[in-house]
C-alpha cells in the first residue's frame, strides 16, 4: 500500500497529518485567565506511515505529544512524535514494518520480538516527569521542555509488568502514583500487576492477580482506602492472534467483573464482585468510600463502543444503538456476596475530567463530553470514529447537569482543569474544539472555559494554524510544578 486507506480512521477529522511543528505567541481571541500558567499535555495518534493493512484503526498510530505552554500571557504550540522502538524502526525502513492492532504475528519479521507500542494514550506526569503511555507496553519518559523522547520507563529495572496502564491514579494529599499493567506476563496472559510509586516517583510496590479472563482493562479506580480493577467482557485469544486475526473480541454474553481489594493490602485480599453481561466501561470518572460503602462512577455502555471490537464478536450493532448512563455502582463491604447496586447519576458520555484534589474522595462536580441533541449529527472522527459535540459539568450529590452544546459541524475532546487561586472559584477548563469548514477542511481552537459556568460558552479562544488531528487524552501541569522538576533536577546533579 502507497496511501492511507479511506476509512473512517484515515478520513474526516482522522485524516493523517505527520506535522511536527513548533508555533510561538499564538493568537488570542479573549482574555487568558492569570491562573493558566504552565503546560497542557496532550496525547495525539498520527500514523507517521501508510499502514500495512487496510483494516488498521486509529489506536495503532503512532504516538505524538503535543503542548500548549501558557507563559507571561502568551500560548505557545508544539508537537513531536514520540521516538518509540517501533517509531524509529519503522523511520529507518520508510515504511510500516508493524502489522495489526496488538497483533505481533501480522508483523515484518524483521521487527520480531522488538517493542510494538506507539504510546499514543495519555500523557502522563508523576514525581517531576512527563510519560507518554499505552496500556499494550511500558511508559515513554519524554522532556517537558524539548518534548524529546529520553527513553522507556522501567523504574530502572525495578517494574516486572511488561505493560504500564493509561490510567494511573495519582493520590493528591500523598502524592503516590498507583497504577497497573495487564497482559502483563506477555500476550493473552491473564497476570494484572498492581503497583505503587512513592512521591518520589520510586516504585515501592508490585503485586500480580489474575483476572477471571485475559480481559481489556483500560482504568481502574483508587478511594483513600481501596483499590477497584472493574474487568468487562472484552477479551483476548492466542489462537486468534496467531491465526492474524484481531486482539480483542466483545462477548455480549459474557459476566463483567470487579474485584476491589485494601489499596495497600495484599493481593490475596481481593474481594470479586459479578457485575452485568456484555457491558462495558472505557473510563472511570472516580471512587469514594464511604463508611463500609464504596461507590464507583463510571462511563458505562450496554456494549463495546468500538465497532471492531464488536465487529470480532459477532456483534450487529450500530453506534446509534448503543445504550449507555453515567452509573453509579455501589458495593456494601459489610455485607457477604457478589452482587452490587446500581444506578444512573447522568446522561451517557465519555472522557471525563476531574479536578486533580478530588482523586479517591467525595466529588462535587466533574465533567465529560456527549452528545448535544441539537448540534447535528457527529462529525467523522476521534477513536471511535464519531466525535462528542457537547461538555457536560454534573454534580453527582444533586444531579444536576449543565451543558456547553456546540453547533453543527463541531467536536469536543477530553478537557483539562485548572484550579483557580480565587477562593471559592471552581477553576478553568482548556479543551480544543475542531470545527468544519469545507467537505474534508477543519479548522481548531484551544477553548478556555469558566468551569463554573461551563454554558456561558468559552472566555478566551486561540486558533491553532495547523491542522490537528483528534488527541485521546491530555494533563495538565503548572508552573509550579514544571519549575519543581527543574529544581530537583538541579539538586540532584550537585
Ligand atoms: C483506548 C485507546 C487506545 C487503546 C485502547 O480510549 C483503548 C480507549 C489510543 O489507544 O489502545
Ligand atoms: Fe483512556
Amino acid at each position: 500500500m502507497t496511501a492511507f486507506p479511506r476509512t473512517i480512521h484515515f478520513t474526516g477529522l482522522n485524516t493523517p497529518s505527520r506535522i511536527e511543528s513548533s508555533i510561538r505567541n499564538l493568537e488570542v481571541i479573549g482574555t487568558i485567565p492569570d491562573d493558566i500558567r504552565g503546560a497542557f499535555f496532550r496525547a495525539v495518534p498520527d500514523p507517521a506511515h501508510v499502514p500495512m493493512y487496510e483494516d488498521d484503526v486509529v489506536l495503532s498510530g503512532d504516538g505524538m505529544v503535543s503542548r500548549f505552554r501558557f507563559e507571561g500571557g502568551q500560548v505557545d504550540y508544539d508537537i513531536r512524535y514520540v521516538e518509540t522502538e517501533r517509531f524509529k524502526l519503522e523511520r529507518a525502513a520508510r515504511r510500516a514494518l508493524f502489522g495489526r492492532y496488538r497483533n505481533p504475528y501480522t508483523d515484518d519479521p524483521s521487527v520480531a520480538g522488538r517493542d510494538r507500542t506507539v504510546a499514543n494514550t495519555t500523557p502522563v506526569w508523576h514525581a517531576g516527569r512527563l510519560f507518554m503511555t499505552k496500556e499494550d507496553g511500558l511508559a515513554y519518559e519524554i522532556d517537558p521542555e524539548t518534548l524529546e523522547t529520553i527513553g522507556r520507563w522501567d523504574y530502572y529495572g525495578a517494574l516486572r509488568s511488561e505493560t504500564f496502564t493509561a490510567h494511573p491514579r495519582i493520590d493528591p494529599v500523598t502524592g503516590e502514583m498507583f497504577f497497573f499493567g495487564y497482559e502483563a506476563a506477555g500476550l493473552c496472559s491473564r497476570d494484572i500487576a498492581y503497583c505503587i510509586a512513592d512521591r518520589d516517583g520510586k516504585l515501592v510496590s508490585e503485586q500480580w492477580f489474575e483476572a477471571p479472563y485475559c480481559a481489556s482493562v483500560h482504568d481502574f479506580a483508587i478511594t483513600e482506602r481501596h483499590a477497584i480493577f472493574p474487568i468487562f467482557p472484552t477479551t483476548a485469544d492466542l489462537d486468534r492472534l496467531k491465526a492474524g486475526g484481531p486482539h480483542w473480541a466483545h462477548q455480549q454474553a459474557l459476566e463483567s467483573w470487579v474485584g476491589i481489594m485494601p489499596r495497600r493490602g495484599d493481593v490475596s485480599e481481593m474481594r470479586w464482585f459479578k457485575g452485568p453481561k456484555g457491558v462495558s466501561a472505557f473510563h472511570l470518572i472516580n471512587a469514594f468510600d464511604d463508611g463500609e460503602l464504596v461507590h464507583l462512577d463510571l462511563c458505562l455502555t450496554d456494549t463495546n463502543a468500538f465497532a471492531f471490537m464488536r465487529e470480532a464478536g459477532g456483534i450487529e450493532r450500530q453506534p446509534w444503538e448503543i445504550k449507555g448512563a453515567l452509573t453509579r455502582w455501589t458495593f456494601d463491604l459489610s455485607k457477604p456476596g457478589d452482587s452490587f447496586e446500581e444506578r444512573p447519576i447522568g446522561p451517557p458520555g465519555d472522557l471525563p475530567r476531574l479536578r486533580d484534589v478530588d482523586q479517591g474522595r467525595p466529588y462535587r462536580f466533574a465533567f465529560y463530553c456527549s452528545m448535544n441533541p441539537e448540534g447535528g449529527p457527529p462529525l467523522p472522527g476521534g477513536p471511535v470514529g464519531a466525535a462528542f459535540n457537547a461538555l457536560l459539568r454534573i454534580e453527582p450529590g444533586n444531579g444536576r447537569v449543565e451543558m456547553l452544546g456546540l453547533d453543527p459541524e463541531m467536536a469536543i475532546s477530553e478537557p483539562v482543569h485548572i484550579p483557580s487561586s480565587r477562593e471559592g472559584h471552581d477553576g478553568w477548563l482548556l479543551a480544543v474544539v475542531d470545527r468544519r469548514t469545507g467537505e474534508a477542511l477543519f479548522e481548531s481552537e484551544l477553548w478556555v472555559i469558566d468551569a463554573a459556568n461551563i454554558a456561558a460558552g468559552p472566555v478566551a479562544r486561540v486558533p491553532v494554524p495547523v491542522r490537528m488531528r483528534p488527541q485521546v487524552h491530555g494533563v495538565w501541569v503548572s508552573e509550579a510544578q514544571l519549575v519543581g522538576r527543574a529544581a530537583s533536577r538541579e539538586t540532584s546533579r550537585t
